[in-house]
């Protein structure tokens, strides 16, 4: 596991705010305009082929390309490791393709939200597929099972469903009325873990039909992406709240706030990194979580692109569909936060000590170096400004 910061003990905090005070007063005497935005992870972009598509689930398929559902496009679209784009015309029109995942018999399997199907698409661009059998049910999420078939969410059906990979369907309705289940990922108790974004709760079925819902802190947390964390737990975002949450099969959970609310966090993968990633739909960013709480985002270079889905390719990259921008985004990974280190270099420099000097002046506002707020309490302390001048000293890596 990655090396996680870590806050200086109490013992030391009489020293460590004598010496902050020190090299605020020192370093303030030296205040100069620190530098802009400096180097940003490497993000680069890939049109669509076709104007407004809304690029909307993206995921690794077993034929070492990227998927994705094209939402207002109606096709599925297929992107390879270097960028090209091919797309593949769904047979029924409107269909408001949503949910895509990678099935246990080679195929990708996605859900048609409008026209109430479940489609499976083979690598090579054939599309089969299977009606519901009760209209307006608006099928969302999917994700293969730990029995082979493939699980689905209905969010307006308020069901979850099962379909096997001839077709078989099964349906099993949810405890709570308009519960609104969305993402859905299968656990590490080999049971179907899903999202309720309407209930605000987090649910769990077994392959038997069995459901067990867990209720989040806010009924109105909007709860969204999921993914399988390293951890042997569930991970999710919070779209409304602005939270990221983790669940272990026993119900235990945890949730982290982000920086700012409103950044409306949404689709969410694991990466080979060992950390979470998700991307922010209104504060469009990419970022990340390690598994101990510490976060750290970064922006994606188109304005406004609404990222909403995230996926790891089998080369570590990340993938991330822009349905605002219309474009697929590809990020190389990136090294874990480190305090202070303000444009993400891997270096805490002068100019971006004392860009966490001028936060702590209140000169600037958080949002200029968020990362130096280590334990996200939305303030930077003379301990978080010391963990940053030791960055500053080890180049990063933990003391
Ligand atoms: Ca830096
Ligand atoms: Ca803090």
């Amino acid at each position: 596991m990655l090396p996680v910061p870590r806050l200086i003990p109490p013992r030391r905090s009489r020293y460590v705010r004598a010496s902050a005070r020190f090299l605020v007063a020192t370093l303030s005497l030296l205040l100069v305009h620190p530098a802009g935005v400096a180097a940003q992870p490497s993000i680069r972009e890939f049109p669509l082929l076709s104007p407004t598509s809304s690029p909307q689930n993206i995921v690794s398929g077993p034929d070492g390309n990227l998927w994705f559902t094209e939402y207002d496009g109606n096709r599925i679209g297929r992107i390879t490791p270097n960028g090209t784009v091919t797309e593949f015309t769904i047979p029924t029109a409107t269909s408001q393709p949503n949910g895509i995942t990678s099935g246990p018999d080679g195929n990708l399997w996605f859900t048609e939200r409008q026209r109430n199907r479940i489609g499976r698409i083979t690598p090579s661009g054939t599309i089969t597929e299977f009606q519901l059998p009760r209209s307006g049910n608006r099928p969302v999420g999917i994700t293969e099972g730990p029995d082979g078939n493939l699980w689905f969410t209905e969010f307006d059906g308020n069901r979850i469903g099962r379909i096997s990979p001839v077709g078989q369907l099964a349906e099993f309705m949810l405890p709570n009325p308009v519960s609104g289940p969305a993402s859905v990922v299968t656990g590490p108790d080999h049971k179907v873990w899903f999202a309720e974004f309407d209930g605000g709760r987090i649910g769990v079925i077994t392959t038997a039909g069995a459901i067990t819902e867990f209720p989040l802190s806010d009924a109105g947390s909007q709860p969204s992406g999921m993914t399988l964390g390293p951890d042997d737990a569930v991970w999710f975002t919070e779209q409304h709240t602005g939270r990221i949450g983790r669940i272990t099969p026993d119900g235990t959970i945890k949730e982290y706030a982000l920086f700012r609310s409103g950044s409306r966090p949404v689709g969410m993968t694991l990466g080979l990194d060992g950390n979470l990633w998700f991307v922010e739909r209104n504060a469009n960013r990419i970022a990340q979580i390690s598994t101990t709480g510490v976060i750290a985002e970064f922006p994606i270079p188109t304005t406004n692109s609404l990222p909403v889905s995230i996926a790891t390719g089998p080369d570590g990259r990340f993938w991330f569909t822009e349905f605002g921008a219309n474009q697929i985004g590809r990020a190389n990974p990136m090294p874990p936060p480190c305090p202070g280190d303000c444009d993400g270099s891997q270096t805490v420099t002068p100019d971006e000590l004392l860009t966490l000097i001028n936060i702590v002046r209140n000169s600037r506002p958080l949002a200029d170096c968020d990362v130096g707020d280590v334990n996200h309490d939305g303030r930077i302390t003379g301990d978080e400004l010391m963990l940053a001048l030791a960055a500053s000293l080890n180049n990063c890596r933990e003391p």
